[in-house]
């Protein structure tokens, strides 16, 4: 017999000593045998990413068993599975939280030690998938997290953008962007499965006919067709046998082109159109101050939308005659308007594929999707011109009439006579350029709509979905983001991490409330001092890293003071930059001043094509200069830009932060999701009372938080009343001297041009209330400065900041999906004996 023993079977092959062992000799023989046979190096060959790797197909082979048992178990038995449908996922890199997740740190830090490496060094090598902007595509990272960790059957659907988030380089003080190039070294967690891979068609014309059966049919003959290949990627919970996938696109030319009648004799004209296929997945767009109408970016939304929506019709026809109860299996979340396509996609899948009545198929549509939205600034809602939709998706463009026609239809029975509320309520905006209300789209196609902070949700009930919440009031609630205690705390923290397991045993992980338990130790002196030399140790280490990527020098004594976002003007990283002049200023008065010392730490993008943040950034780093160097300073104050921001540099920057800067304009930010990480880690925020603040503050108590400025309403009443915000800067000496030292040039060589774009708009517009909220955030920071003066009384509100955020962790936010959104339950994965005893 020539078949291989076991070869079908895997279990039955039986190499638990190779492939899922976990004792410390097999660990060191699976990661030698993995350099040899997988990096085909020999140790003395190896460069430091060959060891990487090496050590990363030793993880995934110890994970894989769970990994299929969960899409096994999924398959074959009748449960509901989340589809999480994201054109972002912020994932950061996977090795460290796969060992934390799998329970085996330490042993392989040992096998590796006595391998002579070092694990940090390895786990350095990875280069993150960094396939987000910013708080949208880390929060997907964080509930997919979560999603494992609870035992929920869910899969991530998303794109596998070749080139993720740019790199950035500051050079000058300016942002300079580096192509994102992570795959290039290869990527050891993701498995291609080219077998399933789909089509999708694009473009063309839309042919309606009688069949012979005497049905109205529809056919789309498109002008372009593109393959849809998944490349799968584990997502393990933690400490439990769940792990579940995350399935990201990527855009192929379909293997048939060459040789399409149309290009025969063709071969340039192939290759081109091969190459044009292929763009669709090619890089990963910015977030904009203004999203932009771009066809590539259409195509992209659609394109893993339709492999997504195809894939899960699929999977369902395996196991069910027909598609009758899809909403019974899938419920897809999409995470805000970009997949929103969906919408229409999954109507002509069900109407024109499956030949469903239209009728069924909404009742199915409408009872499968729910929509978060993550904005309320108007010009990030997106719209698509109807002209450019049609040509990409004519087909479409047509079902969204029909589905308008048909909802138009019972917004006229409920306000009859009311032509504004129909144009108000319409998918179409028929105002100048005629285009398609994104959001809108995913009202009236989704049974659940929410808000990401209960202020978010509010506004969104009050301003910028009104209409829609008068129609449907029930299909409104709010779900608060969290983040994955996992990742923000365990694994970047691992310092704080000891010392609270130690003091209340470490439910906490999974069962954050648990955290409370601290409040009791938080007067206590061995237990602040304790505390205190974590946080110590942390901003020692960020020091270090300051040191090595910026060369500056800073103070690990000093108070760190941390601004870590995108940049943008709502967010209102000038208004810190204002403060740290004021502060200067000061100093330069009397140099002998009792002045706290001060760490100013920025880090952020600034969207390629955002010029005023680029801006922004240029004013920061043009403080720091003069800052740094001017010896009245006497280092008091020190200003750092930590260049690249992404999830790998942040993994410092949060445990070693003692305030928290959350500064945006009453009203702009939907949430935040950092601001939940810096309270998490012991820091104190100080804040306006927008998105999650307002909750933080609530949870961990007025007393030690440090609220200032403008309420969303008196922000809304000042702007009614003609806010002016040359009279503020006017008014004020402080602000004024301030913004005419960088008016005259102080910053900037004597250079009066360079900062004009941004002051003309603050002196002439101030959109966002700099000048209102000024005063009161330097009267604010004064009182930050004196309460860092007495140790005990801040280490105690550090204590009771982390104690009291349980709330903020993802999988509350989660479970609140689960059981209000989606009615999904956990499915626990069992596990054959022989992988589980070594666990
Ligand atoms: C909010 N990104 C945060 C976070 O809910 C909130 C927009 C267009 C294209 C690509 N990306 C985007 C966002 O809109 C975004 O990141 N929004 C953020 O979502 C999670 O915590 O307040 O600004």
């Amino acid at each position: 017999n020539e078949e291989p023993q076991g070869f079908v079977c895997v279990p039955e092959i039986r190499v638990e000593d190779d492939r899922t062992g976990l004792d410390i000799e097999t660990l060191k023989r699976a990661f030698a045998d993995n350099l040899f046979y997988i990096q085909g190096k020999l140790g003395s060959m190896a460069t430091p990413n060959d060891y990487y790797m090496a050590l990363a197909y030793t993880v995934r082979d110890r994970l894989l068993q769970r990994w299929l048992n969960s899409a096994q178990t999924y398959l074959r038995g009748d449960v509901k599975v989340v589809c999480y449908l994201s054109a972002e996922f912020l994932l950061g890199p996977h090795l460290g939280n796969n060992l934390i997740n799998l329970g085996i740190y330490d042993r392989i830090e040992q096998a590796i030690t006595e391998s002579g490496l070092d694990l940090q060094e390895l786990i350095a090598q990875e280069e993150e998938p960094g396939l987000g902007n910013g708080g949208l595509g880390r929060l997907a990272a964080c509930y997919i997290d979560s999603l494992a960790s609870l035992e929920i059957p869910a899969i991530g659907y998303g794109i596998r953008y070749e080139f993720g988030i740019f790199d950035q380089e500051i050079q000058d003080g300016w942002q300079v962007e580096i192509t994102d190039k992570w795959l290039r070294y290869g990527n050891p967690w993701e498995i291609a499965r080219p077998e399933i891979a789909v089509e999708v068609k694009l473009g063309g014309y839309v042919d309606h006919y009688v069949d012979d059966a005497g049905n109205y049919r529809t056919h789309w003959i498109p002008d372009r067709e593109v393959h849809g290949v998944p490349y799968d990627t584990p997502i393990l919970g933690y400490r439990v046998n769940t792990a579940n996938t995350l399935r990201l696109w990527k855009a192929e030319a379909p293997e048939s082109f060459d040789f399409q009648a149309f290009n025969v004799g063709d071969y340039y004209g192939a290759v081109d159109a091969k190459i044009s296929s292929e763009n669709i997945t090619k890089v990963l767009y910015p977030n904009d101050e203004q999203v932009q109408g771009k066809r590539l970016r259409l195509e992209q939304q659609y394109f893993f939308v339709s492999c997504s929506l195809q894939d899960m019709i699929r999977l369902y026809l395996l196991e069910n005659p027909n598609l009758d109860n899809f909403h019974e299996t899938f419920a897809v979340q999409l995470n805000d308007t970009h997949p929103s396509i969906g919408v229409p996609e999954l109507m002509r899948l069900l109407v024109d594929e499956h030949h469903m009545a239209w009728e069924q198929a909404w009742q199915i549509t409408t009872h499968t999707f729910a929509y978060t939205n993550h904005t309320l600034l108007p010009e990030a809602l997106e719209k698509w011109s109807v002209q450019l939709f049609g040509r990409v998706l004519p087909r479409h463009l047509e079902i969204i009439y029909e589905i308008n026609r048909r909802f138009l239809d019972m917004v006229r029975i409920r306000y009859p006579d009311n032509d504004a509320k129909l144009a108000s309520l319409s998918l179409i905006d028929e105002l100048g350029k005629k285009s398609v209300r994104m959001a809108h789209l995913a009202c009236v196609g989704s049974y659940a709509i929410n808000g990401v902070a209960q202020l978010h949700t509010e506004l969104l009930k009050k301003d910028v979905l009104h209409d829609f919440y008068a129609l449907w009031p029930e299909k409104f609630s709010n779900k608060t983001n969290g983040v994955t205690p996992r990742r923000w705390v365990v694994q970047n923290n691992p310092g704080l991490s000891k010392l609270i397991s130690r003091k209340i045993g470490d439910r906490w992980i999974t069962h954050l409330d648990e955290l409370r338990k601290l409040e009791q130790f938080a007067d206590d002196p061995q237990f602040q001092a304790q505390w205190q030399q974590v946080k110590q140790n942390c901003k020692h280490q960020l020091t270090k890293q300051i040191k090595e990527r910026t060369g500056v020098v800073v103070d690990p004594t000093s108070m760190f003071d941390i601004q870590v976002k995108r940049i943008h003007e709502y967010k209102r990283q000038h208004l810190n930059a204002l403060h740290i002049i004021t502060l200067y200023n000061r100093l330069k008065e009397n140099p002998d001043l009792d002045l706290q010392p001060r760490t100013f730490i920025f880090g952020g993008k600034a969207a390629p094509g955002y010029f005023m943040a680029k801006l922004m950034i240029k004013l920061i780093t043009s403080v720091g200069e003069v800052v740094n160097n001017d010896p009245d300073v006497r280092d008091r104050l020190k200003v750092v830009f930590l260049p690249d921001y992404n999830v790998t540099n942040s993994q410092r920057v949060y445990p070693a932060a003692d305030l928290s800067e959350q500064i945006s304009t009453a009203g702009k930010e939907a949430s935040g999701t950092g601001n939940m990480k810096f309270s998490l880690n012991g820091a104190l925020t100080i804040g306006t009372l927008d998105g999650a603040n307002v909750e933080i503050r609530e949870e961990v108590g007025a007393e030690n938080f440090f609220l200032f400025g403008l309420t969303t309403p008196e922000v809304k009443e000042q702007k009614a009343n003609g806010y002016n915000s040359w009279d503020v800067y006017n008014a004020n000496p402080g602000l004024k001297k301030a913004i005419d030292m960088i008016s005259c040039g102080f910053f900037s060589h004597g250079d009066q041009q360079l900062f004009k774009p941004l002051l003309d708009s603050l002196l002439y517009d101030d959109k966002y209330m700099l000048f209102a909220d000024y005063q009161d955030y330097i009267d604010c920071q004064d009182r930050v400065g004196d309460a860092f003066k007495h140790k005990d009384a801040w280490t105690k509100m550090s204590i009771l900041n982390t104690a009291r955020s349980g709330k903020f962790s993802s999988d509350r936010a989660i479970r609140e999906y689960c059981q209000e959104i989606w009615q999904v339950e956990p499915v626990p994965i069992e596990l054959q004996e022989y992988v589980q005893a070594n666990a």
